[in-house]
Parts: structure tokens; sequence; C-alpha cells
């Protein structure tokens, strides 16, 4: 299941793609918990918990964090299929942070911006990756990741504030380069994609009529890592303002 070449590939491009991850059981029984999830206690979520493109249209949901307050979820993170790729990849013993969920929903203007994600997490040293699978087909038109390879080998680009609920922070000087080396991921529903925390990624809105892009992803950190808490104090006061930003415009 997971190819023999996982790991060198990882080192080399910054991500890798494994195709059927999960079989039909394993996520199925994912599929039911996430519908569970959405159905029982998103409608009683804060709004930092649950991202949507408009708040007064259930079906523009389009991301949720902090899925671990679920005991389902909680347990997840401990799933041994997860945590093998994980150290795998990393190349130490790992811990899982919260479950997430990414939608684009269809005919919503909802792109990801070029970021890396331990720009997000600020951590040192950079032993962190994102394993994100894929709920439904993933492609160009309702808006796959798409990476620039082997960006995880030179540091973290200059970011700031976008008007992305969800994604704060982008790349500011993101240009052609970066584009011609970019790489896209197309998936089927079970296939993963693993990426480095500081391989450069992004995604187009989804341009389709009818088909979502859904997405769940856990980001596991190697057990090395520490938190440098300046740096994710400055983050976290550019979400908050980020934030604040969007509630006074829909209050
Ligand atoms: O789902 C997406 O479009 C982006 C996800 C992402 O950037 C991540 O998981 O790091």
């Amino acid at each position: 299941m997971i190819p023999d070449d996982a790991k060198p590939r990882y080192d080399r491009d910054g991500f890798v793609v494994v195709r059927n991850f999960l079989d039909r059981d394993a996520l199925q029984l994912l599929e039911e918990n996430v519908n569970r999830y959405i159905r029982e206690v998103v409608p009683h979520l804060p709004a930092g918990d649950a991202f949507y493109h408009d708040r007064s249209k259930p079906e523009t949901l389009k991301q949720l964090q902090h899925m671990g307050q679920d005991s389902f979820f909680d347990g997840y993170r401990r799933d041994e299929q997860w945590k093998e790729l994980a150290e795998l990849l990393i190349g130490e013993h790992v811990e899982a942070q919260e479950p997430e969920w990414f939608n684009k929903p269809p005919g919503t203007e909802h792109p990801t911006p070029p970021h890396q994600d331990n720009y997000y997490f600020c951590l040192r040293p950079a032993n962190v990756a994102t394993l994100w699978l894929a709920l439904d087909a993933v492609d160009e038109e309702n808006g796959c990741l798409r990476y620039v390879v082997g960006s995880h080998r030179h540091g973290i680009r200059s970011h700031a504030a976008t008007k992305v609920l969800g994604f704060s922070q982008g790349i500011t000087d993101h240009g052609d380069d970066d584009v011609r080396n970019e790489q896209t991921i197309l998936l089927e529903p079970g296939d993963l994609v693993a990426h480095h925390g500081e391989t450069i990624h992004r995604a187009d809105p989804n341009r389709t009529a009818s088909r979502h892009r859904r997405a769940f992803a856990m980001v596991f950190r190697g057990i090395s890592c520490h938190r440098d808490e300046a740096a994710y104090a400055r983050y976290l006061n550019a979400v908050q303002q980020q934030h604040s930003e969007f509630s006074s415009k829909t209050s």
C-alpha cells in the first residue's frame, strides 16, 4: 500500500502520493463520521471552528478545525496506519494535531493561496507533514492541490495577510517560476497526498457547477520539534485580526 519509494520521493519533492491509502471500509467509516460530525456537531460550533463561504447557506461549509473535540476524531489521531506513514516520512516518532476537513463547495470563489504550512505552525526543526486524504475525486476543475516541486528545501518565504478565511497568510512573492515548477495532484477518493511543512502549495477555486472537493487532513509533527513561540504569537495575532475583519463584515 505505501510505495517502497515513498520516503525518497517525499525527501526529494516535498510531497508524495499514496494511492488507495484507505480501503473501502476504512474510507466509509471515515466518511460516516465526517457526515455525522457535520450534521450533529457543526451546527453548535463557534465560528472559529467551522468556516462557511456564506454562513446563511449550510451547503457552503468549507473548512472544519479542532475536530478532536469529537471522541471519534480524537481517537483517530492515534490511528496506526496514518501514524506509520507519518513516521516513515518524518523519520521519527510523531504526534498528530487535531483533524481538519477542507472543502471547496461548487460555485464559490474559494482559492487556497500559495503558502507553506510551517509559516503557520512555526516548528523548529520543520519535521512536520500534512497528510491530506481525498474524499471526492479531485482534479484541475474542482481545485486540486498544486505543489512547487522541491520547494521544501529552500526555507520559508515571506508571507502576508490574505482575504481568504481559513488561510490567513499567503506568500507575497509567489511568481511564474513557482507556477512553472508546480505539479498538480489528481486524486480519487481514498488516495492521499503527504506534504512537508515547508512545501509551497496552493489550489484554484472549484470551477464545477455541482462537484464538491472534500478532503480530510491531519498534521503530524516529529517529537523533536519545538514551537518558536514569538513567531507563533505573531501568526495568531494575524489570524485574530482576520477573523475580526470577517465578523465585522458579516455582522
Ligand atoms: O485543501 C486545500 O485546498 C488546502 C489544504 C492545505 O493547504 C493544507 O492542508 O496544508
